[in-house]
């Protein structure tokens, strides 16, 4: 194989880090227009191994490649030019940051002479995303030096190795070039032949960073299970980190396994991969809303995973644990508790931890569910009951019932995106899709209500499954501007818009109890047609008047395979609140009932 043309030293260093960067096996790349990124875009668009997006707004790209990263558990990179484009990406860092998600931000700067002196397009990019990135570096200029070419290399292999590493988060590469900025062809100086230059031999990485998994010893497993069983135990499973659908499965199949070995209930939140299996309490959020339902809940020990779980009154459950009963496991390196009330934090490669202190539990006993374990299992059934009798009742317009038929339309294998605000919430309450393999994917790491619309659109492309995303109308109009990656990469995705004309969440908060200025400063109704946006977009538009024609208008948006909008006009957002306290009072009634006809549940 001949050496490819020698076009300077900028390319030729560049090549060398964007080669590294694919040969590390990378989701994709979203890049921004601009003039200071020339080389390395043009270095990731000659690749025909990777699957470039060329995004024109800086905030919703970064969010698309976070969407990405999370269909699939490697690390999407992004590139943008010099200026305030580097400083959108700082929503979507900070959301990969504290929501687990690898990314690789590129961010093209002037060199070190051009700084702090008025250039055109310069702001200080050195560290720019420090306290959010796991690691920040300033590559020096690019250089004919061989040593420049190998940390060229070296860092883009720490870049996506650390990424992807648990606890999975962005790094920032800034990458200073200087002009010219387009290749110049010309002689090749001696010396650019060897591994510095044109990569190692083969298809591999130039340093193979390797984190081979830690070994529980026997003795420390032996440890743990002796520590953790007993009684009213409780496994939680919160949501998941992005370290891909596979990951996510065997450390939730390893949870539930572990659970039955010690005999307890699982409790999964609607962003774990354990929803929907077998077994798993997925109605705990409904559940634990009662104070009395709840007080004959209250564990003795938990075992939780993942980030603390979305319900807040499960969260509240969970701080009446006792002293000394909650047990912590985490991938990386994190405390995530802020309960603060954590007694151990077990740092291990979770799936391995589980499986270990599973077996060297004895096997179940096989008399049948304890009276704890059957009091869970007989209020969720009840719950799901009650919910079902409930929301079939419901009028149209009502945004739990919007997770009801959700749970219902959509097909095997499909993947619901949540958005902030309401949407998680009501599908941690009321979405069920039970054994059909859908998979909820949400943005819980600092819950923003940006970027949400591109987030679905970056999983729907890494995922290429049939995607449906539920979100509120201020945070769709939030990132309405996410939605010309649809068209530009064909990307299918059918929004669910739920329309409260407002921030409905807050009609839940003392602020509307309180009613000073609440309309103006919370409630904010914007009053806006979104069939304009569908126009705008290229999307098909529909705005059902029932419930069969909500499931017709999503299957059909599905079938459509390109973007579809279909708008809920959702019920009036304090009468929302309302229909809320009436599913959950009718969940608490069905509880009790179903415990006191059954003698056997001992609550
Ligand atoms: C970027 C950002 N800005 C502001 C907030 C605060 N916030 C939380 S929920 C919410 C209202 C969201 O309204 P909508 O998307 O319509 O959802 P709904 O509450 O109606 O379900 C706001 C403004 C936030 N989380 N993120
Ligand atoms: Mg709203």
């Amino acid at each position: 194989v001949s050496a490819p043309p020698y076009e300077g030293e900028t390319y030729a260093v560049v090549t060398a880090f964007v080669d590294e960067l694919v040969r590390s096996d990378i989701a994709g790349a979203v890049v921004s227009p601009g003039s200071r990124s020339t080389p390395v875009a043009l270095a990731l668009a000659r690749r025909d191994d990777v699957r470039l997006f060329v995004h024109p707004d800086e905030r919703s790209a970064a969010y698309f490649a976070l969407g990405l990263a999370k269909a699939t558990g490697r690390p999407a990179v992004v590139l943008c030019t010099s200026g305030t484009a580097a400083a959108n990406y700082l929503p979507a860092v900070a959301e990969a940051q504290t929501g687990r998600v690898p990314l690789v931000v590129l961010t093209a700067d002037r060199p070190p002479e051009l700084r702090d002196v008025a250039a055109a397009q310069t702001i200080d990019q050195v560290r720019l995303f420090a306290g959010h990135a796991k690691w920040s570096v300033d590559l020096p200029p690019p250089a004919p030096l061989e040593a420049v070419a190998r940390q060229a290399r070296v860092v883009a292999d720490r870049a996506v190795a650390l990424a992807a590493a648990a606890p999975q988060g962005p790094v920032h590469v800034n990458v200073p070039v200087r002009e010219p900025l387009v290749p110049m062809p010309q002689a090749a100086p001696p010396g650019t032949g060897g591994a510095a230059w044109q990569g190692r031999g083969g298809a591999g990485p130039y340093a193979r960073i390797a984190r081979p998994p830690v070994q529980v010893s026997p003795a420390a497993a032996r440890g743990a299970a002796a520590e953790l069983a007993g009684p009213r135990g409780l496994v939680v499973l919160g949501p998941e980190a992005a370290d891909g659908p596979d990951r996510q499965r065997t450390r939730a199949r390893a949870a539930v396994a572990l659970a039955a070995r010690l005999g307890w209930p699982v409790v999964a939140d609607v962003l774990s991969a354990a929803r929907g299996l077998p077994g798993v309490i997925g109605r705990a959020d409904a559940l634990v809303r009662d104070p009395l339902v709840a007080d004959a809940l209250v564990p003795a020990r938990v075992l939780r995973l993942g980030a603390p779980p979305t319900s807040k009154a499960l969260g509240q459950l969970l701080e009446r644990v006792p002293e000394d009963g909650l047990w912590l496991v985490d991938d990386g390196d994190a405390f995530p508790d802020p309960s603060l009330r954590a007694r151990t934090v077990v740092h291990a490669d979770a799936a391995a931890w589980l499986a270990a202190v599973a077996a060297a539990l004895p096997a179940p006993g096989g008399a049948g569910a304890d009276a704890w374990l059957r009091r869970w299992q007989l209020a969720d059934a009840a719950a799901g009951e009650a919910l079902a009798a409930c929301l079939a009742d419901e009028p149209y317009g009502c945004e739990g019932r919007v997770m009801a038929e959700l749970g219902r339309v959509l097909p095997a294998g499909a993947c619901l995106f949540v958005g902030n605000s309401m949407p998680v919430r009501d599908a941690d309450a009321f979405f069920a899709a039970r054994g059909r393999g859908v998979r909820v994917v949400g943005s819980r790491g600092a819950s923003g209500i940006d970027g949400i619309t591109s987030t679905a659109l970056g999983l729907a492309a890494g995922s290429g499954r049939p995607c449906v995303l539920a979100v509120g109308d201020l945070s769709f109009y939030h990132d309405l501007n996410g939605l010309i990656a649809a068209g530009r990469f064909g990307v299918p995705l059918t929004v669910v818009v739920v329309n409260n004309d407002g921030g409905g969440i807050f009609s839940f908060l003392p602020q509307a109890r309180h009613g000073e200025q609440f309309e103006r400063l919370w409630g904010t109704p914007l009053g806006l047609d979104f069939a304009h946006a569908a126009r705008l977009y290229g999307a098909s538009f529909a705005r059902p008047r029932d419930w069969p024609g909500f499931a017709a208008a999503v299957r059909s948006g599905l079938r459509r395979r390109a973007l579809a909008i279909v708008e809920v006009r959702a019920l009036d957002r304090t009468e929302n609140v309302r229909r809320h306290d009436a599913a959950f009072a009718a969940v608490a009634g069905a509880v009790r009932r179903a415990w006191a006809s059954d003698g056997g549940s001992g609550a």
